[in-house]
């Protein structure tokens, strides 16, 4: 026995290793299967996206700030990189339990299977196929798994007789047949389905993203003309390289939200439904709303998640409806003080019933941003933009529905993860320029940025450098109270290391919180201090 030993726990070994492979062509031909399935019948129900979806929504909160703060917008993509890892060692595993432990490893699959058929069947916008991609790819893997794993024990088998090892009663039956025969049948059954199943999979998915026809049907989109467009002052935008932009270009604009593939919704078969504590349920189409008549309306919007000197925020041109003259076509009723906006994501925002029927804010659902139809990334064909409330609690995106409901009755996605149910913008200022990092010669030179306090308006900002007195900074002139405005400093630069401090006030005499908040669970606040060194 001690003469054989190592040979033998080698060749365990190596067949554990081909039984890993297995598996994980087994997982792959699941994964090609289901894309394809999904690309024919239920593009959504993907099992990549659904259950990344899934996950996505489970995860603990302070794990996806950890992985906001660490990936910043490349999140989405370490968290798909994170489940191909946990597809390839699980669907390994399941290869070995059915070498060593059968049927295990196809039960293990049937397992993973259902639990991505759930993931598929309860997203937000499952279609009646919904459970089919998951459900042929499962059924895929099983079938593969199973002839493989079989055929690697009969090549396993035939090798051991072939060695003298494990030969005992009724062996001798396939005694003449050479392993080489089943190592063969093995090899070319898992290769050409890994093969496969990387050019079924990855083919079905680049189709499907190439083939998105919504991008080509905004192309197409005309939408009437604004009845009213907003006047830019002709000081609104002061001249310093290096300061944002006063309307930030479509390209630039932040982008936050839960989708990891962006929504896809058709304007001619979009419905809104505002439904609830009303009078009369309502629905509109795509046109019924537009032709409402369309408006201009610059609003800066800003991320609750925004850092003190972040950039979660921009300032845009939007066009659209008021929430308010929708709400009344339906009626809310007495007692409400909620409207729960959803979208076809599974998203939803608590808004203040009296912010989006106060005819002092501008509260929209929005269809053009900067002079185009909603981009698909922020919200095509119809999202909200309420001034004044950070996005989470307002500005949802491919709005489908609102609920006017009650505080007390219904909460909003983020409500549950440690975020408040109201979420007024805190006013903020920043430092654009000069950039830490980036010494600037020493003499005569600029610093500026932005400051907001939507619905207020800015009053004023000062700058303190070093331990100096405030100065005031020279202001553009605001488009209005819910936008930015930009401000600069004229500096006589002395050479060395020096900070620069920035704080806002507000047009009610309110003065920036100095103490710092973190971003959780409404905003933060502090003011922005920025190194700069002089050369
Ligand atoms: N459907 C949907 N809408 C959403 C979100 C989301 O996750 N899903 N995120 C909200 C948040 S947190 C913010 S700050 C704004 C950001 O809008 P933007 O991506 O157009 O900048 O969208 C809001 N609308
Ligand atoms: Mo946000």
């Amino acid at each position: 026995m001690a003469r054989t030993s190592r040979p033998v726990r080698g060749a365990r070994l190596r067949f554990l290793a081909w039984a890993a492979a297995a598996g994980i062509a087994a997982g792959a031909g699941f994964l090609a299967v289901a894309e394809l399935v999904a690309l024919l019948v239920a593009r959504t129900a993907s099992p990549v996206l659904t259950v990344g979806a899934f996950v996505i929504d489970v995860v603990p909160q302070p794990l996806k700030e950890f992985a906001i703060a660490t990936f910043g917008e490349a999140d989405k993509l370490v968290l798909l990189g994170g489940l191909g890892l946990a597809v390839v060692v699980a669907s390994a595993a399941s290869g070995i339990l059915q070498l060593v432990r059968p049927p295990l490893g196809l039960l293990a699959l049937g397992l993973a299977g259902a639990a991505a058929v759930a993931a598929g069947m309860t997203r937000a916008g499952a279609s009646g196929w919904s459970w089919l991609p998951a459900v042929a790819g499962t059924f895929t893997a099983v079938l593969l798994l199973r002839e493989a794993v079989a055929r690697l024990r009969a090549w396993r088998d035939g090798a051991r007789q072939h060695a003298g090892v494990g030969a005992g009663p009724g062996a001798g039956a396939d005694a003449d047949r050479s392993p080489r025969l089943d190592r063969r049948r093995f090899l070319a059954l898992t290769g050409v389905a890994a093969a496969s199943a990387v050019v079924v999979g990855l083919g079905a998915r680049l189709a499907s993203a190439a083939t998105s026809s919504i991008e080509a049907i905004r192309g197409a989109l005309r939408l009437p003309a604004p009845r009213s467009v907003v006047a830019v002052p002709s000081c609104a935008e002061l001249d310093v390289p290096g300061l944002s932009p006063l309307i930030t270009p479509n390209a630039e604009f932040y982008r936050v939200d839960t989708a990891l593939t962006v929504p896809e919704v058709d304007p001619s078969t979009w419905r809104l439904a505002v439904d609830g504590l009303v009078d009369r349920r309502i629905e509109l189409g795509f046109d019924d709303l537009v032709s409402m008549g369309l408006d201009e309306y610059a609003v800066t919007l800003t991320c609750v998640s925004n850092e003190v000197g972040g950039d979660l925020v921009g300032n845009a041109i939007w066009l659209g409806v008021p929430v308010r003259d929708i709400l009344a076509l339906a009626g809310p009723q007495a007692g409400a003080d909620m409207v729960l906006s959803r979208s076809v994501d599974g998203f939803t925002a608590s808004t203040p019933l009296d912010a989006l029927t106060d005819d002092e804010r501008d509260a929209i659902l929005a269809v053009g941003m900067n002079g185009e139809p909603l981009p698909l990334e922020h919200g095509f064909p119809v999202r909200m933009v309420v001034p004044g409330l950070y996005g989470y609690v307002s500005a949802t995106k491919w709005l489908s529905g609102l609920t006017v409901t009650t505080f007390a009755e219904d909460e909003a996605y983020w409500t549950p993860r440690g975020y408040s149910a109201e979420a007024p913008i805190k006013m903020s200022s920043r430092i654009d320029t000069p950039k830490p990092g980036r010494p600037v010669p020493a003499g005569p030179t600029v610093i500026a940025g932005v400051a907001w306090a939507q619905t207020v308006g800015i009053e004023r900002v000062e700058v303190r450098i070093d331990d100096e007195d405030w100065r005031p900074a020279t202001l553009s002139t605001p488009i209005n109270a819910d936008t930015w405005v930009q401000w600069m400093l004229e500096w006589d630069a002395a050479p060395g290391t020096h900070y620069a401090t920035v704080r806002a006030v507000g047009r009610d005499g309110r003065v920036q919180v100095e103490e710092r908040a973190p971003i959780a669970p409404d905003g933060s606040t502090g003011w922005q201090r920025t190194l700069i060194t002089v050369t």
